[in-house]
């Protein structure tokens, strides 16, 4: 794309597979790009498309009015930065490492000492959706003033959400999130492989889960209404009649030989809450098991 007078200088450090994706996006969406990574060899195909290839972090920095760091980890994010804290005062600095809450919000503390304005970002989307805002989502928490100024460039990367000016938000989201994608994927295999003691193949099994998780996902917000009320008192669908179906489960599998690794801590979580009394409350009540860990 041609570079337009207005886009905002961007320097893009770290060219692993994400930085070099967000590098494309960038230069795709016009803004004169300069990029750095340890390794100068990953920078050569982003250099045809027309990067400017910073010899140092240090003149990388100095290049972009947002500064864009995508590397490893935090370790990695600060071998790097540290030596350059003077040339990154006054600029905005993303930060789209994953960080955990902790690492993101001693960032920003750092960040602010420095006259760094700090925004914390989460990628939720692999470096082949980058730059597809219905596929790609992008978490950012910290500074406002960054979100907004830069706002139509981090568009380019993907759909944005600005979560508020604690760091460390969009690293827990990010978590949050990818907890509920692993365990539904975790039911989805257990599911597989219990069709499969009959010769069900995975597809025809996907074919039914698919409308069937779908349909799952619209109790979503009423299951959040009884946790954020912390009221669970229901007269459908209680924990003990979730109970009987979580027993005739883990009964099936073990009787069709396959494991109940999966199943099992959702059936002793049920078992806690029931013998706690609170057999007639909603099974969102399990939040409650989560939240204070068996001794
Ligand atoms: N790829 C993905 O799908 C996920 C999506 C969610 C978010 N992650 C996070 O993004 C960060 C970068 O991930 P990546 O996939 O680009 O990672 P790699 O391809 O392995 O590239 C790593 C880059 O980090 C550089 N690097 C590593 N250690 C150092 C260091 N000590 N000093 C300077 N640079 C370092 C590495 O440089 P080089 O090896 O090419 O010289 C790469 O540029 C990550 O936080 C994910 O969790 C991606």
């Amino acid at each position: 794309a041609p570079r337009s007078a207005e886009a905002t200088p961007v320097t893009v450090i770290g060219l692993g597979s994400m930085g070099r994706a967000i590098a494309g996006a960038f230069l795709a969406g016009g803004h004169p790009t300069t990029v750095w990574n340890r390794t100068a060899s990953k920078a050569a195909v982003l250099a045809s498309k027309g990067a400017s290839l910073a010899p140092t972090a240090a003149e990388a920095v100095e290049a972009g009015e947002l500064v864009v760091v995508c590397v490893l980890d935090r370790d990695a994010a600060q071998e790097i930065l540290h030596p350059v804290t003077d040339r990154l005062a006054g600029r905005s600095l993303l930060m789209l490492t994953s960080l955990s809450p902790a690492e993101a919000n001693e960032t920003s503390a750092w960040a602010a000492r420095e006259s760094i304005a700090f925004l914390g970002g989460a990628i939720m989307a692999t470096p082949d959706l980058i730059g597809n805002p219905e596929e790609a989502s992008l978490l950012y928490a910290g500074s406002s003033a960054v979100f907004e100024l830069h706002r139509a460039a981090l568009e380019l990367l993907g759909t944005s959400t600005y979560l508020g000016d604690v760091a460390a938000r969009a690293s827990l989201l990010e978590t949050g999130l990818l907890a509920s994608m692993y365990s539904m994927f975790a039911g989805f295999f257990h599911g597989a492989a219990l069709v499969g003691t009959q010769g069900v193949t995975a597809e025809e099994f996907t074919a039914l889960a698919l409308p069937w998780l779908k349909a799952m996902t619209t109790f979503l917000p009423g299951q959040a209404e009884f946790i954020d009320k912390g009221d669970y008192t229901t007269d459908v669908q209680s924990l003990a009649f979730n109970k009987g179906g979580l027993d005739h489960i883990m009964r099936i599998s073990e009787h069709q030989g396959i494991g109940t690794d999966i199943m099992k801590p959702i059936a002793e979580l049920i078992d806690r809450q029931v013998a706690a009394g609170h057999g007639s409350d909603s099974l969102a009540r399990l939040i409650e098991g989560i939240r204070t860990p068996k001794a």
